[in-house]
């Protein structure tokens, strides 16, 4: 049986964080299926036994069950070593854009996806339309970051960068426009973690995709 187990699907950028981590550390891990389409993550069941939060990702290791992605990227960077800030500074660093990350960038673009590409209907374009304007602003705040860095941190990538992977690698007709070309800093910087040895691509390395018709 592998160390590690995190329940996940393919669509997820909040579960792909801690996907790409396990791959980045070189972890033995396998994915445990979460059907979040048919809602599962919303069964009594899930929230008593897997996830109170009715969430995904949680890391399963050792008896402990880990939830939140910033949660499970410090704890696999301490166990490994790997990714993690160094000394206070760093430490605090990381956790500002970490949490930057999930309520403002990613905790945008996620929603917004969902909203756009797998909502039946898909959403009220009035409610697209400001989660755009969100989008365009905080990115342009992480570009800007990231034009005279190679990763968020400075030289050397760090738990903040695999926290930022989340939903970027989704392509672009998910999402209706090109964040890559809007931003050119973060295309960059893109290419830099692709780079890292162990990095996949979300659909590659979580269970669900395609979703069935
Ligand atoms: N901040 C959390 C976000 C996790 C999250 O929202 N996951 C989504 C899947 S992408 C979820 O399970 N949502 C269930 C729901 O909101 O009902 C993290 O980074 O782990």
């Amino acid at each position: 049986m592998p160390e590690y187990e995190l329940y996940c699907f393919a669509q997820s950028g909040n579960a792909y964080r801690a996907a790409l981590m396990l791959n980045l550390i070189g972890a033995d891990w396998k994915p445990v299926f979460v059907d979040f389409f048919k809602g599962q993550s919303r069964t009594a069941e899930y929230r008593t036994q897997v996830n109170e939060m009715g969430e995904a990702p949680v890391l399963a290791h050792g008896g402990k069950k880990l939830t939140q992605s910033g949660v499970i990227l410090t704890y696999l960077a301490r166990r490994s070593g790997k990714y993690l800030p160094q000394g206070e500074d760093e430490e605090l660093e990381a956790l500002r854009w970490i949490i930057f990350d999930n309520q403002k960038v990613n905790g945008f673009l996620g929603p917004y996806r969902f909203l756009k590409n797998f909502a039946k209907p898909a959403g009220d374009p009035a409610v697209l339309a400001f989660f755009k304007g969100r989008i365009d602003g905080n990115l342009a705040i992480v570009n800007k970051r990231l034009e005279n860095r190679k990763f968020l941190l400075g030289d050397r990538p760090t738990i903040a960068d695999v926290s930022l992977a989340g939903y970027l690698y989704y392509p672009p007709e998910e999402f209706g426009f090109d964040i890559g070309k809007d931003h050119p800093a973060i295309a960059a910087w893109r290419e830099r973690v692709k780079a890292l040895p162990g990095w996949a691509h979300p659909y590659d390395l979580m269970p669900g995709h395609p979703l069935p018709a």
